[in-house]
């Protein structure tokens, strides 16, 4: 009966021991810094076999067409409804550069700034009449385009 007790008590005991060691051992590669990196390149530059491979497209943004970019043109706030201010918003550069005096009235002298312009440049003797050698001075350029009428 004691060497039955004795040799329970040995296997408990190798039990044991060894339970301890793997715990140990355990908590040592935990601790343990990873594996280094390995240095080793490969010589010359990387090179594969793409004969007859085809990769996908690029993204490409779709053109609008030419009626779409009118419309966004007009429709400021991309609400794909063009309000009444909205279309009149692209006239308001214009109007505000003929109205010199800022008062959101044009006058007959500010409407008609370009000749007004035209015959005080002309007028070379500041008398308030062209004559004729002046008024050939206003005539258009060869070539040139006339301005907008909108
Ligand atoms: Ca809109
Ligand atoms: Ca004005
Ligand atoms: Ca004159």
């Amino acid at each position: 009966m004691n060497r039955i007790a004795l040799g329970a008590a040995l296997a408990l005991l190798l039990v044991g021991i060894g339970v301890v060691w793997l715990q140990g051992r355990a908590e040592v590669e935990r601790g343990a810094p990873p594996p280094a990196p390995s240095t080793a390149r490969p010589e010359g530059l990387p090179s594969a076999d793409v004969a007859g491979l085809e990769g996908p497209a690029p993204p490409v943004a779709s053109e609008l067409s030419r009626e779409q970019q009118r419309f966004f043109r007009y429709d400021r706030d991309r609400d794909l409804r063009i309000t009444r201010n909205e279309m009149l918003s692209t006239r308001t550069n214009a109007f505000r550069d003929l109205d010199k005096d800022g008062n959101n009235l044009l006058t007959f002298e500010e409407w008609a700034v370009t000749t007004v312009e035209r015959f005080d440049q002309a007028d070379a003797d500041r008398n308030g009449e062209l004559n004729q050698k002046e008024f050939a001075t206003t005539a258009p350029k060869p070539g040139a385009t006339p301005a907008c009428r909108c």
